[in-house]
């Protein structure tokens, strides 16, 4: 089948996950016939080797989708070297989270970043869009995040707002996002990027050993 193909290629030259999901009720205008989405995440932080492990990855799915006829659009993963090109505008009407909750990856956490219970929020994500009739995964509907509340103790810019995320109210303010931004400016920058990421290294999920957020506590 054209799923296992494309999940083994990608596997096979350093993906940690792939999933499948159809879009249809959530695309835009612009990438209308474009229904099914691949969501592909690698266990690295986001930093320039990974942007390049994720560009490469999408090129794997886009060659081989072509290869089968189909049309496909790979949506990059950073926004900063496409500033002001088409792609960067559908960042709003489709978005990496959103493939990867559709495609029964994980789900989003507190801290706004999708959480696999494999890897924790530590995927990095890409996503290519397509015309080829792939199978689609169970949507994850509902944060598993329960009690736990490491995230939003540790941010430093208070931007973690405490609330949860479900399929049925996405777009709750997980995060301020101008208050993350401002502090990522100030802070320690890696690779000339400004960067920040205690959401991330906080969270549990993903841990070795970790059964559930549940039983965390802070000391
Ligand atoms: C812009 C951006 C930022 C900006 C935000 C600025 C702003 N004013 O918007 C800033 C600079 C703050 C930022 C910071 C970070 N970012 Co950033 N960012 C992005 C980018 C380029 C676009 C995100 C976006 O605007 N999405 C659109 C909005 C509408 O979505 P959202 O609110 O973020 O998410 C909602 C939807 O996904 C929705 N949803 C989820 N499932 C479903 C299902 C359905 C059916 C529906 C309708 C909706 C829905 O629920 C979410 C929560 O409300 C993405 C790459 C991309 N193209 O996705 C990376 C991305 C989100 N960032 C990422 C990362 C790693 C970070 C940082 C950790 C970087 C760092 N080291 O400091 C921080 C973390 C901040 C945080 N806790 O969220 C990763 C997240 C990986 C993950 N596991 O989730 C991404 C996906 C990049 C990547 N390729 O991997 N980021
Ligand atoms: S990246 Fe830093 S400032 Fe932004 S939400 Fe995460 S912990 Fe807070
Ligand atoms: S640190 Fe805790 S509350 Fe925050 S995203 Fe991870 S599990 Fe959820």
């Amino acid at each position: 089948m054209i799923d296992d193909e494309i999940e083994r290629e990608l596997l096979n030259n350093g993906a940690a996950i792939v999933g499948f999901t159809e879009i249809k009720e959530n695309a835009s205008r612009d990438i209308a016939g474009l229904t099914r989405a691949v969501s592909i995440g690698v266990d690295r932080k986001l930093n320039e080797n990974t942007v390049s492990l994720l560009v490469m990855l999408y090129k794997k799915a886009a060659r081989f989708l072509k290869s089968k006829g189909y049309r496909y659009l790979c949506i990059p993963p950073d926004s900063d070297r496409i500033k002001d090109k088409f792609i960067a505008k559908l960042y709003h009407v489709f978005d990496h989270k959103m493939a990867a909750t559709s495609a029964g990856i994980g789900w989003v956490g507190k801290n706004g970043l999708l959480i696999s219970p494999e890897y924790g929020p530590r995927l990095s994500l890409v996503t290519v869009l397509t015309n080829a009739p792939l199978s689609a995964g169970a949507p994850i509907e509902f944060s598993m995040c329960g009690g736990c509340s490491l995230c939003v103790d540790f941010c430093p810019s208070n931007a973690i707002t405490g609330r949860e995320w479900s399929r049925y109210e996405p777009y709750v303010e997980l995060v301020n996002k101008d208050n993350c931004a401002s502090h990522k400016k100030k802070s320690v920058k890696l690779k000339g990027k400004p960067n920040c990421g205690m959401c991330i290294n906080i969270c549990p999920y993903g841990r070795k050993n970790f059964k559930g957020a549940q039983v965390v506590q802070i000391i």
